[in-house]
């Protein structure tokens, strides 16, 4: 029977029923991207029916000259590839990078030296260690991984979350990874480090330990993509017009600030939503509500010794501390529209860091020359062969020139017979440049070992360093995050051995781990640390933007809803989301229900309200909606009711205290305060009374 268009069924649909931000053009417009009428074969030939196979009779066999059938159903069960080794779950965007104009003095590379140049990018942030179907929300590194289409050709700056690196050389990279995925015999536990192989190996190869208290801290639970530090790891080397060489660090600084979720909201919403940063991600750029990063360098001398103040510039478990080379802002990079499918674009991205442009070169870091090896060849086998550089979230937006050619999936009907190079009768090119890309002549010599510096056996300096530049509730943070992971541990010997790694790095945090799990704590000697580096904590100083910033109004039948209307203005005037909460959907007067007592939970809210007029209704006692209040307030959130709303938090057990905001109308006042509260993003003031109490 025809597959008829139903008299419901507008005009067919081009672009997804929410893709309100897709823009055509990027990825060229493939007519068998779902834009015609007909539902056709792969060879164009129109369908008559889709929904019954061929049969011997209505009651008969089905018939293997059904090419239709075999053809629809070969192709389904060839629809996944392998998912990446590592880095399998991600979301990602498109963008723009503007450069400020004032690093031409440390590269020549054009989009980074051009004032006001704009260079169109993609970036894919994902989770490390988990499944393609994992929990966003896991304590894990993020990747940050950046590919610049640029007038040069693609720069892929490929990054973390995290400014340092489990190993120091790229040899380990399988050692680190084998021992942090789940265990080989029952797979389990997904997407994350809390078991026995991850700490068996990080305790006895103690070159892990700086990268391990950056995943204890509250940066291995970000609050979004949006509110994430991202950075190069790396020593990179730039040359500039002239010929002169710097060395330098990449770092991506959220417009945003920097904000984590609290544990029990990660883990809440692994469940809840597993999809949580992803979510954040598509739906910020829906509202508007714009993903923003500055790109920042710290430049080095390029001294012979590749050092800095005697930290190893090759050493990729260090960092240089911001107070000792200050990072220095040269452009912005601005995440505006959704991908038009996930996996053409998200799933089929391929990064290398090997894809450099001129002005941008690599140093010897030993991680890193590994590196270089290891992207295109597993794209070899994700990606089915070497033309991977061909599918279109790939391709440069410049003139591709190459000699290469055929290979699986090749796509280009290439011209000419004279794939080589010197050849006359192709005209004698494709030419080699003048402005191409060279690298620069850097000395190396030296005998062939399996040897590192001997800087490289500093394991422990930074991670004290780290540790002891956080704030007291971030430190109790990591102290928690040590005491959850090894107490999910079965081998007691790798909890002792653990231990005697934190107690290199401070007495009190060994001693409140050792405690935590029961066991006696080692006596050590804690490492020196030198002078602190307040720029490593993310706990703000001064209340930052509170752009994408989501605050959810408890409300119901009988709520001010011109007070809520009102809320609404101010707070979207200052780039927040609002969201109404009421016990059912629909709408209340002039505001859309978005979220009831059932779908909402607090982990969303950065800020949840109670509007006046609720409390005499009989949902106000909900216990789901006494929960949201409760979970905000534990997780140190700005709470708020006007009128009497405050009947409701007082119902719930909520006392007046920090980030609690009460007033008698959202008006100036009460705005001014939930938009500081929101800016410094948790009332930490009330943290130690709030996880001592019973709330
Ligand atoms: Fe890697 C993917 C970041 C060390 C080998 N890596 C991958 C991705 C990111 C990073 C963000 C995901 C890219 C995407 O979204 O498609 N990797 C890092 C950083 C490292 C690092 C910041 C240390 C500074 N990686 C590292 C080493 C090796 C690899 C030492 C191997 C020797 N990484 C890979 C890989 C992946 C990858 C196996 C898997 C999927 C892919 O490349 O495309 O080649």
């Amino acid at each position: 029977m025809p597959a008829e268009r139903h008299p419901d069924q507008g005009a067919p649909k081009t672009v997804s029923p929410t893709g309100r931000t897709e823009r055509e053009g990027l990825l060229g417009g493939d007519p068998r991207a779902q834009a015609g009428d007909h539902l056709t074969t792969a060879q164009g030939l129109r369908l008559s029916d889709t929904d019954h196979s061929l049969k011997a009779g209505r009651r008969g066999p089905s018939l293997l000259e059904d090419h239709h059938l075999r053809e629809k159903i070969t192709h389904f069960d060839h629809e996944r590839i392998p998912e990446r080794v590592v880095h399998a779950r991600g979301a990602a965007a498109h963008g723009t990078f503007v450069s400020y104009g004032n690093a031409a003095s440390a590269t020549k590379a054009k989009f980074l030296a051009e004032k006001g140049q704009e260079t169109d990018v993609f970036v894919r942030f994902s989770t490390v260690l988990g499944s393609r179907g994992s929990a966003d929300t896991v304590r894990d590194t993020r990747g940050f991984a950046v590919k610049f289409y640029t007038d040069e050709g693609n720069f892929d700056l490929v990054g973390n979350n995290i400014p340092v690196f489990f190993i120091q050389d790229a040899i380990k990279f399988p050692d680190i990874i084998h021992a942090g995925k789940p265990h080989p015999d029952r797979e389990i536990p997904q997407a994350q480090s809390a078991h026995d192989t991850f700490w068996d190996f990080v305790s006895l190869h103690t070159e892990a330990t700086h990268h391990v208290f950056w995943n204890m801290s509250d940066r291995g639970i970000p609050r979004s993509y949006r509110t994430m530090e991202g950075f190069g790891v790396h020593t990179f080397r730039l040359q500039n017009a002239d010929g002169d060489t710097v060395l330098a660090k990449f770092h991506w600084k959220p417009v945003a600030g920097v904000h984590s979720l609290v544990w029990e909201e990660a883990q809440i919403a692994a469940g809840v939503d597993p999809d949580f940063h992803r979510r954040d991600l598509a739906d910020s750029i829906e509202n508007g509500a714009f993903l923003e990063y500055e790109l920042g360098l710290q430049l080095f001398p390029d001294t012979e010794d590749e050092t800095f103040e005697g930290i190893d510039l090759l050493d990729p478990t260090k960092i240089v501390p911001e107070e000792l080379a200050p990072v220095q802002l040269v452009g912005k990079l601005t995440l505006d529209r959704n991908p038009t499918n996930y996996f053409a674009e998200t799933e089929q991205v391929a990064f290398h860091l090997g894809n450099l442009v001129p002005g941008i070169h690599v140093t010897n870091d030993p991680l890193l020359q590994g590196r270089l090896f290891s992207y295109v060849d597993t794209q070899l086998t994700r990606l089915g062969g070497p033309n991977f550089p061909q599918l279109p979230i790939n391709r440069p937006h410049v003139p591709v020139n190459d000699n290469l050619r055929d290979g699986f999936h090749q796509t280009a009907v290439h011209r000419g017979i004279a794939p080589y190079l010197p050849n006359s009768i192709d005209g004698g090119g494709p030419f080699t440049s003048e402005d191409g890309y060279v690298e620069i002549p850097t000395r190396v010599d030296g005998p062939k070992v399996r040897e590192n510096p001997a800087s490289f056996d500093d394991h422990f300096s930074q991670a004290a360093l780290f540790y002891h530049s956080l704030t007291p509730i971030e430190q109790v943070h990591i102290t928690e995050a040590f005491t959850f992971e090894l107490g999910k541990c079965y081998e007691q010997a790798i909890k002792e051995r653990e231990l005697e790694v934190l107690a290199k790095i401070d007495t009190g945090l060994c001693e409140a781990v050792a405690a935590g799990l029961g066991l006696p704590a080692p006596k050590g000697e804690p490492v020196a640390h030198g002078a602190i580096s307040p720029a490593l904590s993310q706990i703000p100083a001064e209340p930052g933007p509170i752009t994408g910033r989501i605050v959810g109004v408890v409300a119901g039948p009988g709520a001010d809803v011109d007070g809520i209307g009102k809320l609404r203005k101010a707070l979207e005037g200052a780039g927040a989301v609002v969201r109404v909460i009421a016990p059912h959907g629909g709408n209340l007067g002039r505001e859309i229900v978005e979220r009831t007592f059932l779908t909402a939970r607090s982990i969303e809210f950065d800020a949840v309200v109670v509007a006046s007029g609720v409390a005499e209704t009989p949902d106000a006692g909900d216990i789901k909606a006494r929960i949201l209040l409760l979970e905000a307030y534990r997780h140190a959130k700005a709470i708020g009711a006007w009128g009497d709303g405050a009947t409701v938090l007082a119902g719930a057990g909520i006392a007046p205290g920090p980030g609690v905001l009460l007033g008698d109308a959202p008006d100036k006042e009460f705005v001014a305060g939930l938009v500081t509260a929101l800016g410094m993003h948790r009332a930490w003031e009330r943290a130690d009374a709030v996880m001592a109490s019973e709330v």
